[in-house]
């Protein structure tokens, strides 16, 4: 098969298999390009080629950060069960423009909810004692807090360009852009693993979401031209090469405009069964079981099929990775991937069943006008698809997908390309 070495790594779904190397370290370690300096800390020296030292705390107190957001290529609902997961950040995030003050208070705005400015005592935060947007970046104060960060008071004010609920990290972008200032202008320096742990405690315990830790590790730690593949078990990173648009290939995000919410009971569930089949399997995380045989001696039907979700997908992910660090031909690997992508899909749906009717009407409408394949991102029960589409077929994907959307009288999705960027940095 030309270019056919990646295509050994994917039927069987064995973790473990021929794909990049990974250090058990936590070392970016598998391409020509510079890895992200998980020691370098807070600040404008990220992936970018900015050469910059890091500033442990900045005299002026003020300042400008943008956290990205991320789609992923492969590992839904794999973090938390210690798989493998494969994001790429996007162009698009969120912006924190933060101010030191010295009243100790947080005063938090955002451009997107100009009705709900919250003010609180930064002392005087705990869980769940700010509710909607504010959460998060509340949160990340009270995490850092809790690491004995002495974050002061600070007005922070937010803009972005992502759509909230849409499957595409919205809440990571924002935890992490406040988590980067709030550090900064404490006068504090963190590994950017160390930060994105932070921003998680505050998703978790803070605004009450059960999630795992893809979307901040995507944030923080993505490179340019990269998807970065995440043993979520070592924390081991490999990022690995991913120019799809150097190919003639888009990489679409269709946001199906179902809002999605991670606080809601449904992924907590998935969770809880998750664990229950771990249990039942006698391994501590569905990510140690290495083959989809493995997952055959569960008796309940419906907890045998969440775990052979979660373990094709982290197979999945891995053969990806695999493919695009084969140095094959590029329209075989994006159309290997393409059928992945398909596969992965069907097993969120009828596996996992986290998908939607309008991701399932997405999915089918951008392959059937020529995608390479399209899956849901995220979470699920709402929110985004990605598709691989070729670019001469990008017009007719989209129009398919809108008559699609129309023929069932659904709000009309949006479209939004997704180039895989830098991570969070310092803008000003
Ligand atoms: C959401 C969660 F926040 C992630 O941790 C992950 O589980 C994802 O859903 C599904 O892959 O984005």
């Amino acid at each position: 098969m030309p270019g056919g070495s990646f295509r050994s790594a994917a039927p069987g779904y064995a973790p473990g298999g021929d794909g990049p190397t990974v250090n058990t370290d936590g070392e970016v370690n598998t391409d020509d390009n510079a890895s992200m300096d998980d020691e370098a800390s807070t600040g404008d020296e990220a992936s970018t080629g900015d050469e910059r030292p890091a500033r442990a705390g900045w005299p002026g107190g003020h300042g400008v950060w943008f956290a990205p957001g991320r789609a992923n290529l492969m590992g839904e609902h794999t973090d938390y069960n210690e798989g493998l997961v494969l994001p790429f950040a996007l162009a698009q995030g969120v912006t924190a423009s933060v101010t030191r003050r010295d009243d100790g208070l947080l005063a938090l705005r955002s451009k997107q909810m100009t009705d709900d400015v919250v003010t609180v005592p930064v002392s005087g935060l705990s869980p769940a004692s700010v509710r909607g947007w504010a959460a998060y970046p509340a949160g990340v104060a009270w995490a850092l807090r809790s690491e004995d960060v002495p974050v002061p008071g600070a007005t922070i004010e937010i803009d972005s360009d992502l759509p909230v609920g849409a499957g595409v990290s919205s809440s990571a972008a924002l935890e992490c852009s406040v988590a980067l200032g709030l550090c900064e202008i404490s006068g504090v320096a963190m590994s950017r693993r160390a930060l994105a742990a932070i921003a998680r405690q505050a998703e978790n315990e803070f605004v009450g979401a059960p999630t795992g830790i893809i979307d901040q590790h995507a944030s923080l730690l993505c490179e340019a031209g990269h998807a970065m593949l995440l043993d979520c078990a070592t924390r081991s990173i490999s990022q690995v090469p991913f120019r799809p648009s150097a190919a003639g290939i888009v990489t679409l995000v269709i946001d199906t405009r179902v809002t999605h919410a991670l606080v809601s009971g449904e992924y907590g569930r998935r969770r809880a069964q998750c664990e229950e089949a771990a249990r039942q399997l006698g391994v501590p995380f569905l990510g140690q079981v290495t083959s989809v045989a493995g997952v055959s001696r569960l008796d309940d039907p419906v907890l045998r099929r969440r775990a052979r979700h979660v373990v094709s997908d982290s197979a999945r992910a891995r053969a990806i990775a695999s493919a695009l660090d084969s140095g094959g031909t590029p329209a075989d690997i994006y159309r290997y991937i393409g059928e992945l992508l398909a596969e992965g899909h069907a097993s969120l749906r009828d596996d996992f069943e986290v998908s939607w009717p309008e991701a399932d009407i997405a999915v089918d409408a951008a392959t059937g006008a020529g995608a390479y394949g399209a899956k849901m991102i995220g979470g699920g029960f709402g929110g985004s698809v990605l598709a691989l589409v070729p670019a001469e077929r990008i017009a007719a994907v989209r129009t398919a997908v809108t008559e699609a959307f129309a023929a069932r009288s659904a709000t009309p999705p949006e479209f939004m390309d997704a180039t895989p960027s830098a991570a969070a940095r310092r803008l000003a």
